[in-house]
């Protein structure tokens, strides 16, 4: 199968694990935030970090449908924080997926509620599978639990707030993005790796890769913010401008950061190629390294 096929067949599963994992409850139930909350899991999305997850324990030996509920699990939680973050207390957007913002629809208590309903339910979902997998499951529970947290994505966008409007230096500007995007997106590659109990060789091999391809990401949002209109997107695109945020655009320029982004993407397929001379079947992540270099979503 090549990359797009891979992608599609795994995305399809995802999807369906996503609607089974956080079903409909009735209105005595909180059937209101069950509803919010799947309206924006269920809205589309690329599915990138999970699919991560099923390929990364494909590749490593292990059966993509044990690991459902940890991929479903990522999910929910980039979810919650898509929605908390285009509530008027932050982004203030009114676009996302190609659908009205969560509060726009349920207003913003219900949208804050739904957030935090798919964090739980994430971590919901990671405690009943993780007792599965022993003491490997509670690895990969603490690395969800350290990327999503105040040292991960909330820390992040913490700093992201504080820094706008300011002069950032290029090392934090890192490091927010590090935290911000970029751990969420290398935890289903990690996760993945603890749970198939990974050799400390791939383990080198995978992080490399998974550093690349999180700021490879980032780098290209911040391109994408600045060349692409909103029915690509699916979300309001000029933002980073009209907030002053210092982006890898704004601070290399437009050829620079387009630079950063091949040096990255170099890297991801230079540990890529050196994980496919061990056995592994890379082509996913090979596939992956040069889409996320013309992505346009
Ligand atoms: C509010 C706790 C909290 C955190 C917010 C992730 C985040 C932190 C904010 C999202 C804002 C943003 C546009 C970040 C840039 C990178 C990013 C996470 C883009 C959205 O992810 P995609 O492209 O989205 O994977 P889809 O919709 O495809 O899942």
């Amino acid at each position: 199968m090549d990359f797009a096929a891979q992608n599609e067949f795994y995305r399809r599963q995802v999807d369906a694990c996503l609607s089974e994992s956080f079903p409909q409850t009735d209105a005595s139930a909180g059937g209101l935030v069950v509803e919010a909350a799947r309206y924006s899991l269920l809205a589309g999305g690329k599915r990138l970090r999970p699919i991560l997850l099923l390929v990364t324990t494909a590749m490593l030996g292990g059966h993509p449908d044990d690991v459902l509920p940890f991929a479903a699990a990522i999910e929910m939680i980039h979810t919650y924080s898509l929605i908390h973050d285009d509530l008027p207390c932050m982004d203030n957007d009114n676009l996302r997926r190609g659908k009205p913002t969560n509060h726009i629809v349920y207003g913003e208590a219900i949208a804050l509620l739904a957030g935090d309903a798919l964090l739980n339910r994430a971590f919901e979902l990671v405690h009943e599978t993780g007792e599965h997998f022993g003491s490997a499951g509670w690895k990969a529970a603490q690395i969800l639990s350290h990327a999503s947290g105040s040292q991960g994505m909330i820390g992040g966008q913490t700093l992201d707030l504080l820094a706008e409007k300011q002069n950032i230096d290029a090392q934090g500007l890192t490091e927010i993005h590090q935290r911000k995007t970029g751990l969420l997106i290398q935890a289903p590659i990690l996760m993945a790796a603890a749970l198939m109990n990974a050799t400390d060789d791939q383990v080198k091999l995978l992080t490399q890769y998974a550093e690349a391809i999180g700021l490879a990401f980032q780098i290209r949002d911040d391109i994408l913010d600045v060349i692409a209109d909103s029915t690509q997107l699916g979300k309001t695109p000029g933002k980073d401008i009209r907030d002053q945020k210092t982006t890898y655009v704004s601070f290399f320029g437009l050829a620079g950061a387009q630079n950063r982004l091949e040096v990255s993407i170099e890297s991801a397929r230079s540990a890529a190629t050196e994980l496919q001379a061990t056995g592994s079947d890379c082509g996913y992540f090979i596939g992956l390294a040069d889409y996320l270099i013309i992505r346009q979503s």
